[in-house]
C-alpha cells in the first residue's frame, strides 16, 4: 500500500479549514489540525468529521495551538511531520482588523512568519509543502479590473497590510531557502459555515429571521461594494491542487462572476418569495418589501415594511470597492473551474438559516 500523506492544517475550526479537511480525509490523508483554547466548544464546523463512525478517528487529529506562540508550532510541526501545510488560520475580518490591527499584524503576518520560520529550523525545507491563504484585499484600492497575478497590490485594511507581509514571507522563503512555498490568493467565498459576521451570512441569516419574525430589521454599512464570490468548498479543492504541482506558484482564484452586495441581498430575498425595493440615499438608504412573489409564506412580513437600514458604524475607514478576480492562470495550468453556482450557493445557506430560524420560532412561540 501506498504511504499516506500527512496534512497540518492550522484554522481547521474555520469555514476553510473544515471544508480542507472533510476533502484531505476523501483523498484518504491523515489530517493534524490545529484548533485555539476557548471557553466554550469551538468545534461545531468539524464535529461531523471528528465523530462519524465511519471516520476512523485517526483521520482527523486536533492539536491545540495559536499562532502568537512559536513554540506550539514548532513542536506540532516537529511531531506531525506534515508533507504539506496550509496555513489557513488568521483574524479574518477586515472591519475587526481595523479595531485591533497589531493582534491582527501578530496573527496574520507574523503567524505565517513562524511556521516558515520553524519548518527551516526543523530542517524540513525539502519536506514540507507550504500553502499560505492568501487574499483578494491584497488589491485593495484596485489598480485595475479584473485583477490578476501581475496586478500591483494597494491594501486598504491592517487585514490586507498583515497578509501582504505572509504573501512576501512566503515568497521570500521559496527563494531564499527552496521551501515549496505557495501563494493562492482567493477571492471572497462562502458558504452555509461562513461566519455570522461576514456580509453574506449576515444578509442570509437576518432575513431568515425576519421572516419568521425572531427580527425586525437588519443593519447593514456600505452595500455597494462589488464582490466576486465563490463557494468555499470550490477554493478548498484549489488550495490542494496548488500544492500537487511540480514547481511553486502563486495563483488567483476566483469565479469571475462579480455582483454588488445590494444584488447578494435581493437575490436572497427573492429566494424566499420578497421583491425587495430600496429608497433613500447613502446612510438614509433602506429597503422595504415591495411585494411578495406569489403567496406571502412568511404572515410575520407585511407589504411597504422597511426590513433593511444602512448603519454608518458598519462603514469600513477606507473602504475596497471593487473586487473582480481573473482566474485564468489557474484554469490554465491546474485545470480548475468552480462548479458551484451562485444560485446555487444562495439556496444551500438560506435553506440552512430558514431551517436554524423555523426552530428557533418553534421554541419561542410554541412552549417548547
Ligand atoms: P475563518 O472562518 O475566520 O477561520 C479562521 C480560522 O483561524 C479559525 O479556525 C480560527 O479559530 C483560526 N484562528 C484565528 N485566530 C487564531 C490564532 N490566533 N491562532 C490560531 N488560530 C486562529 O476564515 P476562513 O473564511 O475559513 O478563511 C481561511 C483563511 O483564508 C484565512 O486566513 C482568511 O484570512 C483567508 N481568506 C479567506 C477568504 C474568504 O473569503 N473566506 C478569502 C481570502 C482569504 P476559531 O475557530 O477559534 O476562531
Ligand atoms: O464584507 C460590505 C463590506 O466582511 C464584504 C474575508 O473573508 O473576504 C472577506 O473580507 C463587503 C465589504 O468580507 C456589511 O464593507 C456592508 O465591502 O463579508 P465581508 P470582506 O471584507 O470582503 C476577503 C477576500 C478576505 O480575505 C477576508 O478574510 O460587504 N458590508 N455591510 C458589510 N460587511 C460586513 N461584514 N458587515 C456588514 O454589515
Amino acid at each position: 500500500m501506498p504511504k499516506r500523506k500527512t496534512a497540518l492544517i492550522t484554522g481547521l475550526t474555520g469555514q476553510d479549514g473544515s471544508y480542507l479537511a472533510e476533502f484531505l480525509i476523501k483523498k484518504k490523508y491523515i489530517v493534524h489540525g490545529t484548533k485555539r483554547r476557548s471557553s466554550t466548544i469551538n468545534t461545531n464546523r468539524i464535529d461531523h468529521i471528528y465523530n462519524e463512525p465511519q471516520f476512523n478517528k485517526k483521520n482527523l487529529q486536533i492539536h491545540y495551538c495559536d499562532l502568537s506562540d512559536s513554540l506550539s508550532i514548532l513542536s506540532i510541526i516537529k511531531k506531525t511531520k506534515p508533507d504539506e501545510i496550509y496555513n489557513l488560520a488568521a483574524q479574518s475580518h477586515v472591519a475587526v482588523s481595523f479595531q485591533n490591527p497589531e493582534y491582527t499584524s501578530d496573527i496574520n503576518a507574523l503567524g505565517t512568519l513562524r511556521i516558515l520560520e520553524s519548518i527551516r529550523q526543523l530542517g524540513y525545507e525539502k519536506k514540507i509543502k507550504f500553502y499560505q491563504a492568501s487574499s483578494s484585499e491584497l488589491y485593495g484600492l484596485v489598480k485595475e479590473v479584473p485583477q490578476n497575478e501581475n496586478t500591483p497590490f494597494h491594501p486598504r485594511s491592517p487585514y490586507a497590510v498583515s497578509k501582504l507581509y505572509a504573501y512576501w514571507i512566503t515568497i521570500n522563503y521559496r527563494e531564499a531557502f527552496g521551501i515549496f512555498g505557495c501563494n493562492g490568493i482567493l477571492f471572497n467565498h462562502e458558504s452555509k459555515r461562513r461566519g455570522e459576521t461576514f456580509v453574506t451570512r449576515k444578509i442570509t441569516i437576518g432575513l431568515s429571521k425576519i421572516a419568521y419574525g425572531l427580527q425586525e430589521c437588519l443593519y447593514l454599512g456600505n452595500i455597494d461594494s462589488k464582490r466576486d464570490w465563490g463557494h468555499a468548498k470550490d477554493y478548498v479543492e484549489m488550495q490542494w491542487l496548488i500544492l500537487q504541482q511540480k514547481n511553486p506558484d502563486d495563483y488567483v482564484i476566483s469565479t469571475g462572476q462579480q455582483i454588488k452586495v445590494r444584488e447578494f441581498l435581493k437575490k436572497c430575498a427573492t429566494y424566499i418569495g420578497i421583491k425587495l425595493s430600496f429608497r433613500g440615499k447613502g446612510k438614509n438608504e433602506t429597503a422595504y418589501v415591495k411585494n411578495f412573489i406569489g403567496k406571502n409564506k412568511f404572515s410575520k412580513i407585511k407589504v411597504g415594511q422597511t426590513i433593511v437600514r444602512v448603519d454608518p458604524r458598519y462603514y469600513r475607514p477606507a473602504e475596497v470597492e471593487n473586487l473582480l478576480g481573473n482566474s485564468s492562470k489557474a484554469r490554465r495550468k491546474l485545470s480548475w473551474k468552480p462548479k458551484i453556482k451562485l444560485k446555487d450557493m444562495i439556496k444551500e445557506m438560506m435553506d440552512n438559516d430558514m431551517n436554524e430560524s423555523k426552530k428557533q420560532e418553534i421554541l419561542i412561540n410554541h412552549g417548547f
